[in-house]
């Protein structure tokens, strides 16, 4: 571990790991962002909404451990965001690749939390028990959503009513992610 006028820093690995969450949390943003667009164009206007409001939870998510980092004193190296997919092979399709997604950053989030468990790193593993809860709710939210529309079913009226209700979804505020 590095330290600099007494204050404990993050190690070099742990900086490398979190800029490569903050990476990854952007690219989350692109993804759905790129679902937005999906949506837009088979004029699923609420489910569109609803991958906005989730684009700009993952901007948010980005954010909070940016701002961690510069707080550690460590220094923010920001990444090429690799370009998403454009295409699903339907409304169904896409939230089942949101699923695949939350699982994924999940594992991303669990393998920090264990490093910063290996190195004692007590404020971290702080901040990663936070998105480990976050996840828990990223993954229940859009399994909601693909249980709703095994119920109602996933094309015509079931889809239209799915359409309409995820119109309400909340925008993200940034005190959601504070703390
Ligand atoms: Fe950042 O939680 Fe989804 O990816």
């Amino acid at each position: 571990m590095n330290l600099r006028g007494g204050k404990a820093m993050l190690s070099n690995k742990h900086l490398d790991a979190l800029n490569k969450q903050i990476n990854d949390e952007y690219y989350s943003s692109y993804i759905y962002q790129s679902m937005v667009a999906y949506f837009e164009d088979k004029n699923l206007d609420g489910c569109a909404h609803w991958m906005k409001m989730q684009a700009e939870e993952e901007h948010l998510h980005a954010l909070k451990i940016f701002n961690y980092v510069v707080e550690r004193g460590g220094r923010v190296e920001l990444f090429a965001v690799p370009k998403p997919p454009i295409e699903w092979d339907s409304p169904r399709a896409a939230f089942e690749a949101a699923l695949d997604h939350e699982k994924l950053m999940t594992d991303k989030i669990s393998k920090l939390a264990d490093l910063a468990i290996e190195e004692r790193d007590h404020a971290t593993n702080n901040l990663m028990q936070w998105y480990v809860s976050e996840q828990v709710e990223e993954e229940a939210n859009v399994d909601d959503i693909l249980k709703k529309l095994d119920i109602m079913g996933d094309e015509g009226t079931g889809l239209f009513l799915m359409d309409r209700e995820l119109k309400s979804r909340p925008a993200p505020s940034p005190n959601d992610v504070e703390g």
